[in-house]
């Protein structure tokens, strides 16, 4: 056991008679990643696994291919002193190397974290600070971002991070080439790796995932999108994001037997061309990415006779936009709305047309329990249910979803109920079908076509500006993204911060793009709601409700 790890503080594990259950049911298998991609590569050696490009050179990997790459980079990384529960900051763009490093990292133990792409000096700062990393797993240059400066400067910041490796180094090449070795395998049961949360209070909160519950919602996810052997599987969104690694992602292809596509872009163009010259039968998509797709379909000459299925998610579907969707890609809809905590729902392949156009579907698992509470309450407990059709808080437990955040004892008091129920923050209506759908969200986040954004982190980088007062981080409607954010701002006595200047201070500070405020007014006090509270909270709804006013 690493002594950094501390099961049961970090992480809150189910009940044991509930995982007792789970494990009779057969949702948890006592099977480890690296052991299942065994099991798979035997079943299906030959076959292709992962398809990428590297340096505009097209890479395809067998099952086998993969599964030796992961076993040689896991007794890489042990040679190189990471050890079992060792957490490292994965920053992958869509590369094929992702693929086996991820494998390679669960081989030799050690549990990644997943940041995404966009994040900047101060969140992999915090992931590494908070999980204590021993190292950072990225790549070069993406996307003009210099991300091994990057990792390097926060290898200086945060002491437990010893080294920064480099996809595409020939140090890193020489680690993947290390002969392959016995190594024990990890606990099921324990932790295989941490995502990140979209959050709503001050920084993002690390998600423990294990083994037992992440691969049951694999499999199921495999099963519901009726994945095969020879489904091809397009990862067109940032794949360390819960969406594309396993709804059902990369995951859930390896699982089937089928092949992965890794987009380098989400862009039509690039999503059609892999479309059309890999014959991709199913991908995954916001609703912003949708829509584009939708426009571009119209003019493409590629050939997309090939997809069948686009799931979109992360962020509400409107109704519009479901409709142009089949008849634009010839395809079918398939409406996913999922957490990095756990829950996932989709509509059903053989769903009615009306219920895959107006819900986000419904759980993957008969043992996920839904409740919707009174959502005025923020501590209703999971007795406080509306009545049935009414629109409610969603909370929810099940064979995979988490329990608690990784080292939050104190913020986990707040986000689950005392009966182990994850608040999600989102407001959600129940049909008799069990069908979902989602109406709003009551936390404090704005969803930017599927990115998150926690309106307390910028709220705390506009108030280190020295001109700031304070600021509210709201959510204004836009036909495009859906929501994009408007930054209040109080200036501090005698200062005149102008919307330029705030929104390079906070981009300065080295936090994602997206998380820059689209908008920034800037204003003389905030407006006092009819109770008179000024708590941050009722500044937000009163702030929102007078952006969506116009
Ligand atoms: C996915 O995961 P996260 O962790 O980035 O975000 C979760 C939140 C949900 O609580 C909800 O607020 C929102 O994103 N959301 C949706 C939605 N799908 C996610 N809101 C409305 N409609 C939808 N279809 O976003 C995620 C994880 C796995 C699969 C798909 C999405």
């Amino acid at each position: 056991m690493n002594p950094g790890t501390n099961p049961g503080v970090d992480h809150v594990p189910w009940p044991a008679e509930v995982a007792a259950r789970y494990r009779a049911s057969g949702h948890w298998r006592g099977q480890t990643f690296g052991a299942w991609l065994t099991a798979l590569t035997a079943a299906y050696a030959d076959r292709t696994a992962v398809v990428g490009e590297r340096d505009g050179n097209p890479v395809r990997w067998t099952f086998a291919e993969l599964d030796e790459r992961a076993h040689r980079i896991a007794a890489g990384l042990v040679g190189r002193g990471i050890r079992a529960g060792d957490r490292v900051v994965v920053q992958l763009p869509n590369v094929p190397e992702f693929v086996p490093a991820v494998f390679g990292l669960w081989r030799a133990g050690a549990w990644p974290v997943f940041a995404l792409p966009a994040h900047r000096h101060s969140e992999l700062r915090h992931f590494a600070a908070q999980s204590e990393a021993v190292a950072i797993l990225t790549v070069d240059q993406h996307e003009r971002h210099d991300h091994a400066a990057t990792a390097r400067a926060v290898a200086g910041d945060v002491a437990s991070v010893r080294e920064v490796l480099v996809v595409g180094s020939p140090e890193f090449d020489d680690l993947a080439a290390t002969a392959p070795r016995e190594l024990p395998d990890p606990d099921p049961a324990g932790v295989a790796f941490l995502q990140l949360s979209g959050g709503s209070t001050g920084l993002p909160k690390l998600i423990p995932r294990t083994h037992d519950d992440y691969l049951y919602s694999v499999r199921e996810s495999a099963r519901i999108c009726a994945l095969r052997p020879d489904s091809v599987y397009l990862a067109a969104l940032p794949v360390s994001h819960n969406y594309p690694l396993s709804s059902p992602g990369i995951l859930g292809a390896l699982h089937a037997g089928a092949a992965t596509v890794l987009a380098p872009r989400p862009d039509a163009d690039t999503a059609f061309r892999l479309i059309e010259s890999e014959g991709v039968t199913i991908t995954g998509v916001v609703p912003p990415l949708a829509a584009a797709w939708v426009q571009a379909a119209g003019r493409t000459e590629r050939d997309l006779s090939t997809l069948e299925v686009l799931l979109v998610g992360g962020a509400k579907c409107g109704r519009e936009l479901a409709e142009r969707i089949g008849p634009a890609l010839g395809c079918r809809l398939q409406q996913v709305f999922g957490m990095a905590e756990g829950l996932v729902c989709y509509t059903r392949l053989d769903d009615p047309d009306e219920i895959v156009l107006s819900t986000q579907g419904r759980p993957i698992s008969l043992d996920d329990e839904i409740r919707v509470v009174d959502p005025d309450n923020p501590s209703a407990s999971s007795a406080d249910v509306v009545a049935p059709g009414e629109v409610g808080a969603l909370l929810t437990r099940g064979p995979y979803t988490i329990r608690g955040y990784y080292r939050a004892a104190e913020h986990n008091a707040t986000a689950f109920t005392p009966d182990g129920f994850y608040r999600t923050g989102d407001l959600v209506r129940c049909a008799p079908s069990g069908h979902v759908e989602v109406v709003g969200r009551a936390k404090e986040q704005i969803n930017r076509g599927g990115e998150k954004v926690a309106a307390e982190e910028v709220e705390n980088h506009l108030m280190a500006h020295p001109a700031v007062l304070d600021a509210a981080v709201v959510a204004v409607p836009d036909e495009y993204l859906g929501e994009r954010t408007c930054a209040y701002v109080v200036p501090a006595a005698g200062s005149t911060p102008t919307a330029a200047e705030l929104r390079r201070f906070v981009r300065e500070r080295g936090v994602a793009a997206f998380k820059v405020p689209d908008l920034v007014e800037v204003v003389a006090a905030f407006p006092v709601t009819g109770v008179g509270k000024t708590s941050k909270r009722e500044l937000r709804a009163a702030l929102a409700a007078l952006a969506e006013k116009g």
